[in-house]
């Protein structure tokens, strides 16, 4: 029986994102009311995650174009879904999978169903008059609250042009809430745009794909020395951490690490990882080795107890993945995309799997992003341990954390 909770049309269109390459914009429509989203594109990407489906056609974009996934969106995925209740997100998301067909979404993309998948909840969020937010923790029955912000200062790795191996070095601000976050998030790239162009030049002040300043530094520790010095100059020590992304695949190169100029066995990268832990406030570690190498993130793992080594490429937001990094004991936090698995359903249910496992789940952007702010509401509702969504600045990011500004406000 027709109600107001009935998908009664499915749209999807070619945007671009915020790297200037196609992405898809999906919009899910009842009587009532619709929800649009935009689907994010890593850089990074892990060889696990779910497939992006992309043009290839050389033409338009550099092939990247996604003309065919919009199609599959606006023929295959609409009709399977028209009719349905928007409510049932499992369902719907079982019905897009099944559509699929494939193991890892190759035929229709996981960029085409996740589009589907999160319009669908934002759209039954609307019907229901409730805020994203509020519609996802009622779904989930988890107390909302704020997550730490992972704010990625530094950008390196695959994300800009630099000398340095590790992607991401960021800031997670301890303060109790969100405007408390922002603030001293403002104080620190103030202070540390000073800093980098005094030491380094004043090109070392741009921005690269997340919003972070590109640096001229040479090793790998000294990002991690400007921003203890930062740290101690505006007496945020204890107050404020560090954290880093090695995304270890992106410079994993015939079994070494190219990591300063040298070739560094897990073994050599183990003991500067140690090395860093100890110098520095460091509150997480994420991807510190390859992502086939369970065994690496466990050897760190059981070294060093108190901080959190993360998965990212290595658990690709997949049920199966996480699985078998409990195994090897290789983790205790887990980074959070749904376009690494491709519908919500998938991503709640890892969420939840680490949520029982104690695993601490840090919701995160992708380096080329929309304005769209998803994850904001989803790691509120959850109750995550973070959000990660780049420096607070570049529109795309600022999304992100105006909104968690506006929820908890
Ligand atoms: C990561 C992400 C986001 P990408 O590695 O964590 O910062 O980068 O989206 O390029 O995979
Ligand atoms: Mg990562």
């Amino acid at each position: 029986m027709k109600s107001r909770f009935s998908i009664t049309g499915v749209s999807a269109e070619e945007i671009l994102d915020s790297r200037g390459n196609p992405t898809l914009s999906v919009t899910v429509s009842t009587d009532a009311a619709s929800g649009t989203f935009s689907v994010p594109s890593g850089a990074s990407t892990g060889i696990h995650e779910a497939w992006e489906k992309r043009d290839g056609d050389q033409k338009r974009f550099r092939g990247l174009g996604v003309k065919k996934a919009v199609a599959g969106v606006r023929t295959v995925l609409a009709r399977k879904v028209k009719g349905k209740d928007v409510r049932q997100q499992k369902e719907l998301d079982a019905l897009l999978c099944a559509a699929d067909g494939t193991p890892n979404k190759r035929r229709l993309g996981a960029n085409a169903l996740l589009g589907v998948s999160i319009a669908s909840a934002k759209a039954a969020a609307a019907a229901e008059g409730l805020s994203m937010h509020g519609y996802l923790s009622r779904m989930l029955k988890t107390k909302p609250q704020a997550p730490r912000l992972f704010m990625n200062v530094i950008n390196a790795g695959k994300h800009a042009s630099s000398y340095l191996a590790f992607q991401e070095y960021m800031i997670v601000s301890l303060t109790d809430t969100v405007e408390e976050g922002l603030i001293v998030a403002d104080k620190i790239r103030a202070e540390l745009r000073a800093q980098v162009k005094k030491r380094y030049s004043p090109f070392s002040a741009n921005y690269g794909d997340e919003g972070g300043f590109v640096i001229q530094a040479r090793k790998v520790a000294e990002p991690l020395e400007i921003l203890t010095n930062v740290l101690a100059k505006l007496h945020l020590k204890g107050k404020v951490m560090l954290a880093i992304d090695s995304a270890a695949s992106s410079f994993y190169r015939n079994g070494k690490y190219d990591v300063d100029g040298k070739r560094m066995a897990q073994n050599d990268l183990l003991k500067l990882y140690g090395a860093l832990i100890k110098k520095y406030p460091l509150i997480s570690i994420e991807d510190p080795f390859d992502e086939e190498d369970f065994e690496g993130f466990a050897r760190l793992h059981a070294a060093h107890r108190g901080i959190k080594v993360i998965g990212d490429d290595l658990t690709v937001t997949n049920p199966g993945r996480l699985e078998q990094a409990l195994e090897h004991g290789s983790i205790n936090g887990i980074i959070i995309k749904p376009n690494q698995i491709g519908t919500l359903s998938e991503t709640l249910e890892v969420m939840k799997l680490a949520d029982a496992a104690r695993i601490a789940c840090v919701v995160s952007h992708r380096s080329g992003e929309t304005n769209d702010d998803f994850i904001a509401d989803l790691a509120y509702a959850f109750g995550a341990f973070g959000l990660k969504a780049g420096a607070p600045n570049r529109g795309e990011r600022l999304a992100k954390y105006n909104r968690l500004w506006r929820i908890t406000s």
